[in-house]
């Protein structure tokens, strides 16, 4: 995710950050130097100014001071200005919940934006939350569209409520409402029509609609690729509608940060998620503090820690754990278990940016190591026998001759693979002393 603007911006940040002294001239060219780099990010023109003035009206006087470090103060002082940029340090902008349920949430959006998938998406993390999600139909021009959303909330266990062939939006939106209380649901989403540009009979559906269902929140659905048409899309809608937050879709791709950084300033509606792939888990809340952090490459270890917590089976995780602890350590079953976990986190190259100093070029040397890999290994510790799993001293050079005929991988990977395991044997092993695991603490953060 914004891998350009982080690239260049930890970059230009580096040359200021190591100074024991700062020149006037210094901080000026620093700045000139962030606020090309924005422009390039397709953020605004105005927003882009007004970012490097108040960054300068809070670093005047920061040469003249002989403060610890004033290049580290002024990169802190571009952070600061760059969390308010993306909303704020207030509490996380999730939805908000309405005191008598269900909280009616409507999501609009242009056509291909990413408002049915988001829908999904939303409810799945809902369901998870127990804020008991339904899904409501209302995009009734294009009779695949309902069958898209049903599908989806299947995917999702999530109920729907859909009236295929019906054109009366409101009528289908309030029965909606009646089916999602009938559930006893507590969150209503409502997946509604777009079009391919702003227009009248399309606002003019959706403000109808709000009159006659009034909605707790209004999402608007952007593109998060499309930078400052997003941003000019979102001022219609919220002219026109009055939206109550913005979810930036498909900043998986090379989005390169004007969305984000400009939408909140244009609208003062804070973006409460973003979209970060196609499948049903690709939704991330909006932190505006972890996303700078991202941005100048200082990391976030917290989602990172999140997402961990949400998608790994914690049994599984403890058994692994102490496991590892105990005086035998993980055999070659463990190792493939805590592959497949590791793996559901999703594709490396997603957990690289959160990581604190990852950029493109460590990104580059992981990725030799992944997509069809778990796959492989996954074949050669099947085609062992129990008793070489638990014991892979065993594995002589006739039984590695086997388990690549029963794999279809070549020896040499069955070697690697044992040599991986044994260096990870003693890695735990170095980490059983408190001492040990104290090190690993201090590297990781
Ligand atoms: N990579 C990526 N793709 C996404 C994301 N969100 C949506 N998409 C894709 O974008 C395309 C359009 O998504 P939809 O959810 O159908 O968009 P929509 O706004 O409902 O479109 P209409 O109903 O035609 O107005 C689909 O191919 C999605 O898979 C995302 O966060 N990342
Ligand atoms: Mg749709």
């Amino acid at each position: 995710m914004f891998d350009e603007l982080s690239e260049k911006l930890s970059a230009a940040l580096g040359q200021l950050r190591g100074r024991g002294v700062l020149s006037e001239e210094t901080v000026k060219d620093g700045l000139r130097t962030i606020r090309r780099i924005l422009l390039e990010a397709d953020v605004g023109f105005e927003v882009s100014r007004t970012f490097v003035e108040r960054v300068e009206a809070k670093a005047v006087g920061l040469p003249a001071l002989k403060t610890v470090a004033p290049g580290q103060q002024l990169v802190k002082m571009v952070y600061e200005e760059l969390v308010a940029l993306l909303g704020g340090n207030g509490p996380p902008a999730a939805i908000r919940f309405a005191s008598v349920p269900p909280t009616v949430v409507f999501l609009v959006g242009l056509q291909g934006s990413g408002k049915t998938t988001t829908a999904a998406k939303l409810a799945q993390r809902l369901q998870r939350e127990q804020k008991a999600p339904f899904l409501v139909a209302a995009d009734v021009y294009r009779p695949a569209a309902v069958d898209q959303l049903v599908l989806l909330a299947a995917k999702a266990g999530v109920g729907v409520h859909a009236e295929p062939g019906v054109t009366d939006v409101t009528g289908i939106v309030r029965r909606g409402v009646e089916a999602a209380k009938h559930a006893r649901a507590r969150t209503v989403l409502v997946d509604t029509a777009g079009r391919l540009q702003i227009d009248e009979a399309m606002m003019g559906e959706l403000v109808a609609l709000k009159a006659a269902v009034p909605p707790h929140e209004v999402l608007l659905v952007a593109d998060g690729m499309t930078g400052q048409d997003a941003v000019r899309i979102a001022q219609g809608f919220h002219a026109a509608l009055g939206i109550t937050g913005v979810v930036l879709t498909k900043m998986d791709g090379d989005a390169r940060g004007g969305a984000a950084l400009s939408v909140y300033a244009a609208t003062q509606a804070p973006i409460k998620y973003i979209g970060t792939g196609e499948s049903l888990e690709g939704l991330e809340p909006f932190r505006p503090d972890r996303i700078a952090g991202r941005m100048l490459q200082m990391g976030d270890v917290l989602t990172l820690v999140e997402k961990a917590e949400q998608s790994l089976d914690r049994e599984k995780a403890e058994l692994l754990a102490k496991k590892a602890m105990s005086k035998k350590g993980l055999d070659l079953e463990d190792f493939l278990v805590s592959l497949r976990e590791m793996h559901k986190l999703g594709p490396l190259e997603s957990l690289v940016g959160m990581l604190p100093g990852m950029n493109k070029q460590a990104l580059q040397a992981v990725k030799g190591a992944d997509p069809k890999r778990i796959k492989h290994v996954e074949a050669i510790v099947l085609s062992m026998t129990p008793a070489e799993r638990r014991d892979p001293a065993l594995l002589d050079g006739s039984r590695r001759a086997r388990i690549a005929r029963g794999s279809g991988r070549p020896v040499s990977e069955i070697n690697r693979l044992l040599a991986q395991f044994k260096e990870m044997g003693r890695f735990m092993k170095g980490a059983k002393s408190a001492k040990g695991l104290n090190r690993l603490g201090r590297g990781a953060f």
